[in-house]
């Protein structure tokens, strides 16, 4: 396994750093949130690692997908309650306000929500409050049985802001999502994943083979394809259907344009010449 970050690194500099690190091995990012003694609260300076971080990892050949989670005890306890709020409202400045707010919404949603890569949030513990938007922003995720969520805004005296309450509706059930929001009951993760918040969750003992399994199958899977699914999937649930079955054969059409492996004519000619594969069954020899 390759490690860069923090005092392991030299020469040219990755972006990330103290706040954020990264591992490589077999395909897999391993992005870790690494704050564990503020329980991996994001901060400004997190979040500029973490919009940096994601900008290199886009052109890294040792990234095939992207696997987000938190140093020790925490995935993240949400913003940063004096870095991101009091510090900033104490300086009195909107545009310093500005500019942290869009640097946060810069990684959490805008660049993670459509990432070109696969990404698996690993919840290993503790998420709350704004922690929920790159939660959802992920395309799977996977948390330990005993991981804590809640949306604990209305606790200490804030709605919930940002897009989290957007990012809720998007996976979660109105009931679900009302009962959390205005509660503010925590839960944990088989309960998120009974909501479906998350897709599953598992004894955390089992939490990283399971994450790595499911990030190695998407490793190894058609990467021009797979961003034309994941990105189609998203951007349609937008949109009107006579828009969207115009975008989603758009995608198809990119895709079988900028595949270099052309998989689908690689996919017919298997299916229907060879007869060496059903697509039922698995999906086509590759390479
Ligand atoms: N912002 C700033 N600091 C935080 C945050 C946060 N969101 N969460 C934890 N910390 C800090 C604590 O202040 C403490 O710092 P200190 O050691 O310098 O005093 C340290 O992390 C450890 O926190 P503890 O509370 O001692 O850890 P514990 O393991 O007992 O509890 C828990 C963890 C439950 C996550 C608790 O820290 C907590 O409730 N955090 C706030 C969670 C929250 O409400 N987040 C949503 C914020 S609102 C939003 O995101 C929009
Ligand atoms: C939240 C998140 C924000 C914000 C205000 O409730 C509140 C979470 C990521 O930004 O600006």
């Amino acid at each position: 396994m390759e490690s860069e970050g923090g005092a392991a690194r030299s020469g040219s500099s990755p972006p990330w750093g103290d706040t954020v690190l990264v591992e490589f091995d077999e395909g897999i990012a391993w992005v870790t949130l690494n704050r564990p003694d503020k329980r991996n609260a994001m901060n400004p300076r997190l979040n500029e690692e973490m919009v940096a971080t994601l900008d290199a990892l886009e052109g890294d050949d040792r990234c095939r997908v992207v696997v987000l989670t938190g140093a020790g005890e925490a995935w993240s306890a949400g913003m940063d309650l004096q870095e991101y709020f009091r510090d900033v409202d104490a300086a009195g400045d909107p545009a310093l306000q500005d500019r942290v707010r869009r640097t946060a919404a810069e990684w959490q949603w805008r660049r993670l929500s459509t990432y070109p890569k696969p990404t698996v949030a690993m919840v290993n513990g503790w998420c709350f409050g704004g922690a929920f938007t790159p939660l959802v922003a992920c395309d799977l995720a996977v948390a330990a049985e005993d991981a804590r969520f809640g949306l604990s805004e209305i606790n200490w005296g804030i709605p919930p802001g940002g897009v989290v309450s957007r990012a809720l509706a998007a996976v979660v059930p109105q009931r679900d999502a009302l009962y959390h929001i205005m509660t503010g009951e925590a839960f944990d993760g088989r309960a998120a994943a009974r909501m479906r918040l998350v897709n599953e969750a598992v004894p955390a003992e089992r939490l990283h083979d399971r994450t790595r399994e499911l990030a190695l199958r998407l490793a190894g899977m058609n990467p021009v394809v797979l961003r034309a699914a994941k990105t189609g999937y998203k951007v349609a649930a937008e949109m009107p259907w006579d828009r969207a079955e115009d975008y989603l054969y758009a995608k198809l059409e990119q895709s079988q344009f900028l595949d270099p492996e052309q998989g689908r004519s690689r996919g017919l000619e298997q299916f229907l010449d060879a007869k060496s594969y059903r697509p039922g069954l698995g999906h086509y020899a590759r390479g």
